[in-house]
């Protein structure tokens, strides 16, 4: 194992506009606002995206407590002061750095993402190949991974059913719908009668609660993969209960923070499904802690996503290439977001419904600079020399 020093880390606040209006429970995003992380060692330069939120109209809710200004904060202040400098041949180090946080998952996730991509180019390695060695997987890793299309909630249900159409011509298989109150049994119905044979799932992100048990009760008929985390952003217990009463799989996103909480959530089948998101657990050595807890267990997982940029999204398939992951991602193709995305080339989908894992070092994808330095709002240097 190689080792690498950082000589320095840039950060960067950029915002892109989405391609369509993305509307969940928690409200409408019209653009995806994220930190672009980079990190400078002898020549290479490694990067990683930090997904944290931001309200962008007045209606909104968080996904998460942690924003573009307080990861910026975490960043800025802590994390890469504190590695700036620093020799190492793992991520565990700034693992480690990152526990003491004790929280701002996302900010660790996005500068421990640009060190995973360092790590894997000065070792000549994949991404999907570095998070796989020393892991002893007996299964050879796939060069391809499923995928589906979240699919925001639109204006009637027939403007549903026509969306899913155009995906489906596109060639995505697997189809996930964001529900909320008011929103779920007439749309799901709609969708399974037009689409008898698609893998279907639902995605409530927290809008109900275990009062709501007789409604969601009624989602059983349509022979869902699965529901997405139905109750409070912050529970176990809860689902477990509701998990008790209703056939359809519960599969947790908001509520999954640490390998801890993926234990638990097994231990009192609250969930027969995790979503794994590397920002939401504190990065890809967290996932793919909760993916190989999971695979022993026998557990399905799959990757969700943040609307990432290609940065984001290359790290997202590489973490999606390993062998627990056995349902498709939320890792659609570049344009389903962007008109121009700040990396070449673009995720497209392959006609069986996959997007294809990159075989260069590191994530695998060049960045457009040009492109990067347009959508930038505001840029910081952290450096060993002051
Ligand atoms: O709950 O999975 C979610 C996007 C933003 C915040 C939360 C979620 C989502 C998605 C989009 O569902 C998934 C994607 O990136 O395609
Ligand atoms: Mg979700």
């Amino acid at each position: 194992m190689s080792n690498i020093t950082i000589d320095r880390i840039e950060l960067r606040v950029i915002e892109i506009e989405l391609i369509s209006p993305f509307r969940t429970s928690m409200g409408l995003e019209l653009t995806h606002p994220c930190i672009i992380v980079s990190a400078f060692s002898n020549g290479l330069t490694g990067w990683g995206e930090c997904v944290a939120s931001q309200a962008v109209t007045a209606e909104w809710a968080f996904y998460s407590y942690e924003t573009v200004e307080t990861a910026w904060h975490i960043l800025k202040d802590f994390l890469a002061p504190a590695l700036v400098g620093k020799t190492l041949n793992s991520v565990e180090p700034l693992v480690e750095i990152g526990e003491r946080l004790r929280g701002h998952p996302m900010a660790r996730a996005g500068l421990e993402a640009a060190i995973w991509d360092l790590l894997a180019q000065s070792e000549g390695l994949p991404l999907a190949d570095y998070l796989r060695a020393g892991q002893n997987y007996s299964q050879p890793r796939r060069d391809r991974v499923n995928v589906g299309v979240s699919v925001g909630i639109q204006s009637s249900v027939e403007e549903t059913v026509s969306t899913v159409a155009g995906y489906i011509e596109q060639g995505y298989r697997r189809i996930k719908l964001k529900i909320e109150p008011g929103w779920d049994v007439d749309v799901a119905r709609a969708v399974r009668r037009e689409f008898p044979d698609i893998p279907l799932m639902l995605d409530a992100n927290s809008a109900y609660s275990l009062k709501d048990a007789e409604r969601l009760k009624q989602l059983d008929e349509f022979n869902l993969l699965m529901i997405e985390q139905p109750l409070a952003y912050d529970d176990i217990y809860e689902h477990a209960k509701l998990q008790a009463q209703l056939s359809t799989p519960i599969c947790l996103d908001e509520s999954i923070h640490t390998l801890k909480h993926a234990e638990w959530a097994y231990e009192l089948e609250a969930c027969r499904i995790i979503n794994i998101k590397p920002g939401r657990v504190g990065g890809l050595y967290h996932g793919r802690a909760i993916h190989d807890l999971s695979l022993s267990r026998g557990k399905p997982v799959w990757i969700g996503g943040m609307m990432e940029t290609g940065i984001g999204r290359a790290a997202n398939v590489a973490l999606a290439s390993l062998p627990g992951v056995t349902l498709p991602g939320d890792i659609s193709a570049s344009n389903r977001y962007y008109r121009k995305d700040i990396t070449e080339p673009p995720f497209v989908l392959n006609p069986d419904s996959t997007v294809s894992v990159p075989t260069a070092p590191g994530i695998g994808v060049t960045i457009d600079q040009r492109q990067l330095d347009e959508y930038t709002q505001r840029k910081a240097v952290v450096s060993s020399t002051g």
